[in-house]
């Protein structure tokens, strides 16, 4: 177990190196034998010391969620974390890359919900009933530890990479969409780079908000009423440089795209 004042002293670091744009050496270099409750309250610290600044909380988000997201960094298991307004992204507009140390673009689904959800016990039917709506969504990840290489815990700690994220402006009311063979093609630069069906979340992407709301039961949280949660990668992160355009388009949702500036 990690003491308080390591915790706090974990959370300072990270915050450092995203405000600074400069990147670490992953945190369990150093100590190996975090616990998963000590990874979380490093998150949690992090949180705490970006509210403290005026950052507001914009949701939540699950990570991991797909096996191209799992192949593509080595690991297997769905994490949490949050988002804050000063992430926010609009749709057509620009990802500045200055503040960033080496982004990457996820094409997730979003979740808004209208009742709160708890766990243990959640499941998509409850999820699904508690939805006001969906939108497209973007995620732009950028992990604050050297060469985007990690492990499970040190990721936790780092908010789960989160960096910016975009949602569309229409949204969708889930009765009448599929959401598991929803498709989704991602294109830079003109050129398809992925496709894939939202199905690859976890079966169903109302799958990942329920897990979401055990995961949190856990730790004696849940998910309150009007929360956006995006609920993880269908396809593999892409990276991006300055001069790349991206553009997602969601079967039924509508399509998103950014330019990538200096
Ligand atoms: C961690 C973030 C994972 C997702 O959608 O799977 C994530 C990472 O890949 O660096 O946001
Ligand atoms: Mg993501």
């Amino acid at each position: 177990m990690l003491t308080p004042s390591m915790i706090a002293t974990l959370a300072q670091r990270l915050d450092t190196a995203e405000t600074g744009v400069r990147a670490i050496a992953k945190i369990t270099d150093d100590h190996p034998d975090m616990s998963w409750e000590d990874a979380y309250a490093v998150q949690d610290s992090l949180r705490a010391l970006k509210q403290a600044r005026g950052v507001r909380i914009a949701g939540l988000k699950m990570g991991f969620t797909s096996r191209a997201k799992m192949a593509q960094m080595g690991v297997s298991d769905p994490i949490h974390g949050f988002l804050t307004d000063d992430g926010a992204l609009t749709d057509g507009g620009t990802l500045h890359c200055a503040g960033l140390i080496h982004p990457k673009v996820e094409a997730e689904i979003a979740f808004v919900t209208r009742r709160d959800l708890t766990g243990p016990g959640c499941h998509a039917g409850a999820v699904l009933a508690a939805t006001d709506c969906v939108l497209p969504a973007l995620e732009v990840i950028d992990s604050r530890y050297e060469n985007f290489r990690f492990d499970l815990k040190s990721v936790i700690a780092d908010n789960t990479s989160a960096a910016r994220y975009m949602v569309g402006g229409t949204p969708h009311t889930v009765e009448w969409l599929d959401l598991r063979n929803l498709g989704v093609v991602m294109e830079k630069n003109g050129q398809i780079v992925s496709i894939a069906a939202a199905s690859a979340v976890l079966g169903h992407p109302a799958q990942s908000v329920a897990m979401l709301a055990n995961m949190l039961g856990r730790q004696g949280r849940f998910i309150p009423a009007g929360t956006l949660i995006l609920t993880g990668g269908i396809t593999e992160a892409v990276p991006v440089a300055p001069g790349d355009t991206l553009s997602i388009r969601f079967q039924h949702l509508g399509s998103l795209s950014l330019s990538v500036a200096a």
